[in-house]
């Protein structure tokens, strides 16, 4: 399997965003509640791919640079926690049609190149803290970060010296979101 690579396409969160919300996390959650992910890997996951041989990758990247759906923005004001697989998480009252309607892509495009798809629907989130298996005090509310989505991104799941970091692989940009 040397050949192949762990792989997920995601949006990725500005630097400046990234550093708001690491900050705001210290403060709004306790040492124990959970670890937390490196601000470098603070992402929504769109579809998840699994260990992808060269020659699939290749053809999700041709599929991928064809898709031509609008950016969106959302607010990121939702908190939660999943005890099962110890995740607190950040996310959306209100996930945009686009954002919906970019997953739905590219996981039945995935699904058709034979990545196996959860059955679970589709939450988008971005996970905050991971083996949270305790309970967590949830804070009331977030900051309420705005958040635009311009363009999505491949990545590649890296395990290494007992450490997971996500390699951005590739971006391609979404197309520019109507005027309100
Ligand atoms: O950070 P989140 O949870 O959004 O949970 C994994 C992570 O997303 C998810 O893919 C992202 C990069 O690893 N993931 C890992 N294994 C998965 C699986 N078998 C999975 N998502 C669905 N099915």
């Amino acid at each position: 399997m040397s050949n192949s690579r762990r792989l997920f396409f995601a949006l990725s969160l500005p630097d400046a965003l990234q550093q708001q919300v690491v900050r705001w996390r210290a403060e709004a959650f306790a040492p124990e509640a959970g670890r937390p992910v490196a601000a470098a890997n603070l992402h929504l996951t769109l579809a998840f791919l699994g260990e992808v041989s060269a020659q699939k990758e290749l053809a999700l990247r041709k599929l991928a640079g064809r898709i031509a759906q609008p950016g969106f923005s959302m607010r990121l004001d939702d908190l939660g926690h999943w005890p099962r697989p110890g995740v607190v998480w950040l996310g959306t009252r209100r996930a945009p049609r686009g954002l919906l309607q970019l997953a739905e892509l590219l996981r039945s495009q995935a699904a058709r190149s034979g990545c196996h798809q959860s059955a679970l629907p589709f939450h988008p989130h971005i996970t905050l803290l991971r083996a949270a298996t305790q309970p967590v005090a949830i804070p009331p509310a977030t900051p309420g970060w705005a958040f635009s989505a311009d363009a999505f991104s491949l990545y590649e799941s890296v395990f290494e010296n007992g450490r997971t970091r996500y390699q951005h692989l590739e971006q391609w940009p979404l197309a520019k979101q109507a005027s309100p």
